[in-house]
């Protein structure tokens, strides 16, 4: 083995600068330096990636699949510097070749293989697997076209194609030789015993390997995403006949499968490429996963001993009837045997119980593109209900395939992902299942990674804390409870705040250069970033935005507290209510930045293109954190996580994780507002309760009428009419409800930011409370609690 370690990256930065990409240093283009430093890295994460491998074959250890059909990855270099601890040497080496290494790392696209939440969470999850040193593989899909770039054309979202693999990307190893036949469609045959599918239709996914690096290069996994191709990809008789469109069809139509990701975030569609899609990565995990089995132990029998498959939603549910295909069909186990096999080897996280966002196929299509599965699905369905003759609600009822049920019934545990969720998860959703089967759920409170999340997004924080409590707090973040005693000095404190405004500085001059949007740094810089839904509530932020902007008309003299009001999410193309909200906020924007009147006190800013790097450069510069989904809606939120974590505190809901951020945080650090999940459901069946609310609410009321009669939209008075009828009618996510109680909260935060010292403590607070929140302690939990897998960097 090449002992790269030894080698300084300045030698190995000009080696691939020569010799991978053929250019001498004067020729060399800023994508060039890119590329030499991200390979220089990549050499000594592969050294670490090739012990890890090693050290699993060698103790046979259990292996961790996750099964996930988004990875929010982001950009990758700074992460691979970072938790290698070649920050300073990368910084001096790109300086001698007089190369600036922000503008280096600001030149790799950002992978957005994914839409939100559930994606990112998956992201954080192998990195906190690697860290650890727990053998794991994720699966995905190799979209050719991420989640669309998101611009504002007069204020309304434009969506254009993303294209990340534009730009050379340094991070993946193809695989050509890992390629598997991947079956739709076609006939089940049957003969006595012995059932065969015979697809009539198949496309091949070829696997790409990316290396993911934990702390310190302890230990590094893989990330294999598939892409799909044609098993015959040209057809030489169309060609020769002239037919140049139907000789290139084989292709076009096989890599279609992989070709972009949808961009529905909890909405489900039901549409034939999505099921497809589902269909690809699973049959090719699980070939992948069966194939490494065979070759280390062989005996089916036990798979669950050494094998645990996580489920990212139900998404890869189609998992459970795919393994019972080829344990029973084509290796000849009983079908009893193959369903306990099965269900001793998955495990099913849900991540949503919006009933819009829950799995469902018409049997039609289910049957068509998968019909051996439809027959399983039944049997299983069938077999379920034979041992529980009460049982009511099956996963094949109204001709459909429900992938909720079928997964709960598939898997040994289903866990929700924060302690609300989970318990109404219960009560909800699963609750005949859970009755049934009372050990199956589970919680596992999400958590995002330290490394990304602060030492690498916030250098400035992350740098007074180890001077403070030295470095274990990386991979030990409940150490961050030492900075408990540094709250109560004033010159700490004072230290802890100059960084927050450095922080602001920084992205003040970036929403400057980039967007020629200018922000006062001493102002309260109050964020909201994720997806726009009606759920999180967007427009009672806006709404709540403009009223108090009418207030501080009525009264220009008085002692306000300057505010920027910071937006940032891309709304689902189809989505068009949240797009209407999207347009709302702009147009708000600009009437009020331009009021002579107001602009000291209030600024508005919607930020174009929200994703992983965005998110990067606005946590750790921001103050408030506006965490105000309706009650009993966000499963959890993991943005919520890291706000708190760099000294944001929240303003928040009991939703989610909130719950848990203001019990380690402490209620006096959290500004709550709201009804609770139980007073949520109970309102919706009061009459009129929206009215109720307005007439009980000047404010509120002006705000409506001031939307309705077209201040923000002079050009087109009725724009947003269907906003304001919406929340003056069935208002089904409580806006009006819960608006007096968020306009309180807000004034409370204000009163608070003047108070310099006493927020400082409090932002300071939160940071040394929110160690509970790292996704090192959430795998852990999934480890002890579900895999039952160890740590092979302990052992
Ligand atoms: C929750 N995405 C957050 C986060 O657990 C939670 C659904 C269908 C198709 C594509 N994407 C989805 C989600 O359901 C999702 O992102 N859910 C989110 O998962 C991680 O923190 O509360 O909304």
């Amino acid at each position: 083995m090449i002992h790269t370690k030894t080698t300084p990256l300045r030698d190995s930065i000009l080696r691939h600068l020569t010799y991978s990409f053929g250019k001498d240093p004067e020729h060399a283009i800023l994508e060039d330096w890119r590329m030499a430093l991200s390979f220089a890295v990549r050499d000594r994460i592969v050294d670490a990636w090739f012990k890890a491998t090693q050290k699993t074959y060698e103790t046979g250890a259990k292996r961790v699949y996750y099964l996930s059909m988004e990875f929010l990855i982001g950009r990758l270099l700074e992460d691979g510097i970072v938790n290698l601890e070649l920050v300073d040497e990368a910084k001096s080496a790109l300086a001698e070749y007089g190369k600036d290494y922000h503008e280096v790392l600001n030149d790799e696209p950002d992978a957005a293989l994914g839409n939100g939440g559930l994606g990112r969470l998956a992201a954080c999850f192998l990195e906190s697997l690697s860290t650890i040193g727990c053998p794991a593989h994720g699966y995905g899909i190799r979209y050719e076209h991420g989640l669309f770039r998101q611009s504002f054309v007069d204020g309304r979202q434009v969506e254009m194609p993303e294209h990340w693999l534009e730009q050379r990307h340094a991070w993946e190893f193809e695989r050509p030789e890992v390629r598997y036949r991947i079956g739709f469609g076609g006939h089940v045959d049957t003969r006595g015993e012995t059932v065969r599918w015979y697809p009539s239709e198949e496309v091949e996914a070829e696997a790409y390997d990316t290396p993911v690096v934990g702390w310190k290069g302890r230990w590094a996994n893989t990330l294999r995403l598939w892409s799909g191709r044609a098993i015959h990809p040209f057809d030489l008789d169309a060609f020769n006949h002239g037919d140049y469109t139907r000789a290139a069809a084989p292709e076009a139509l096989a890599r279609t499968i992989s070709r972009v990701l949808y961009p529905d975030d909890t909405t489900e569609q039901g549409k034939e490429l999505r099921l497809k899609q589902e269909y690809f990565l699973t049959g090719a995990a699980l070939r992948d996963i069966l194939r490494r089995f065979n070759n280390q132990f062989g005996d089916l029998r036990r798979l669950p001993e050494k094998v645990s498959i996580q489920l990212n939603d139900t998404h890869p549910a189609i998992a459970g009837p795919e393994l019972v295909r080829i344990l029973h069909d084509e290796r000849g186990l009983s079908f009893q045997e193959s369903v306990e096999i099965a269900r001793g080897t998955l495990s099913y996280t849900n991540h949503t119980l919006l009933p819009e966002a829950l799995e469902t196929w018409g049997e039609g299509l289910f049957g068509k593109l998968l019909p051996r599965h439809l027959q399983i699905v039944d049997q299983i369905d069938h077999e379920h209900a034979k041992n529980f003759p009460k049982r009511t609600q099956s996963m094949r009822s109204d001709n459909l395939v429900k992938m909720g049920p079928l997964s709960f019934v598939m898997a040994h545990h289903v866990n929700g992902v924060s302690a609300l969720h989970t318990e109404l998860m219960k009560t909800t959703v699963f609750e005949e299942l859970h009755n049934l089967h009372p050990e199956r759920i589970v919680n596992q409170t999400n958590g995002v990674t330290p490394r990304r999340w602060l030492l690498a997004c916030n250098p400035r924080l992350a740098g007074l804390i180890t001077s403070s409590i030295g470095e274990d707090w990386v991979d030990d973040l409940g150490q961050l409870s030492k900075l408990e005693p540094f709250v109560e000095d004033a010159g700490w404190l004072d230290k802890y705040s100059t960084i927050k405004r450095s922080n602001k500085v920084e992205l003040s001059n970036w929403m400057s250069s980039a967007h020629g949007i200018h922000a006062d740094p001493d102002m309260l810089f109050d964020v909201q970033i994720k997806r726009l839904h009606e759920y999180k509530r967007q427009h009672l932020n806006i709404l709540e935005t403009i009223a108090h902007w009418l207030e501080i008309r009525d009264n220009p003299n008085a002692d306000w507290t300057p505010r920027l009001k910071l937006f940032a999410g891309k709304a689902a193309p189809g989505y068009f209510f949240a797009k209407d909200i999207i347009r709302l906020i702009n147009d708000a924007a600009a009437v009020i930045n331009s009021d002579p009147m107001t602009s000291k006190f209030l600024k508005i800013a919607f930020l174009p293109n929200y994703n992983v790097t965005l998110a990067e450069r606005l946590v750790p510069a921001a103050d408030l954190s506006e965490q105000i989904s309706t009650a009993g809606k966000e499963a959890s939120g993991t943005g919520n996580m890291k706000f708190a974590l760099n000294g944001a505190p929240t303003v928040g809901t009991l939703d989610g994780a909130n719950v848990e951020i203001r019990e380690h945080v402490g209620a006096e650090n959290f500004f709550l507002f709201g009804m609770t999940a139980e007073q949520v459901m109970e309102r919706r069946t009061t009459e009129a309760h929206a009215r109720k609310a307005i007439e009980a609410d000047p404010r509120l009321k002006r705000a409506l009428d001031e939307i309705r009669a077209g201040r923000f939209s002079p050009s087109e008075p009725g724009r947003y009419e269907g906003i304001v009828s919406n929340l003056e009618g069935a208002d089904y996510f409580l806006v009006c409800s819960d608006f007096t109680d968020y306009w309180r909260a807000q004034r409370e935060v204000d009163a608070s930011f003047k108070d310099t010292l006493g927020w400082a403590r409090m932002a300071a607070l939160n940071t040394a409370r929110s160690g509970w929140f790292s996704s090192d302690r959430t795998i852990r939990g999934y480890m002890n609690d579900i895999w039952k897998a160890e740590s092979l960097l302990e052992k």
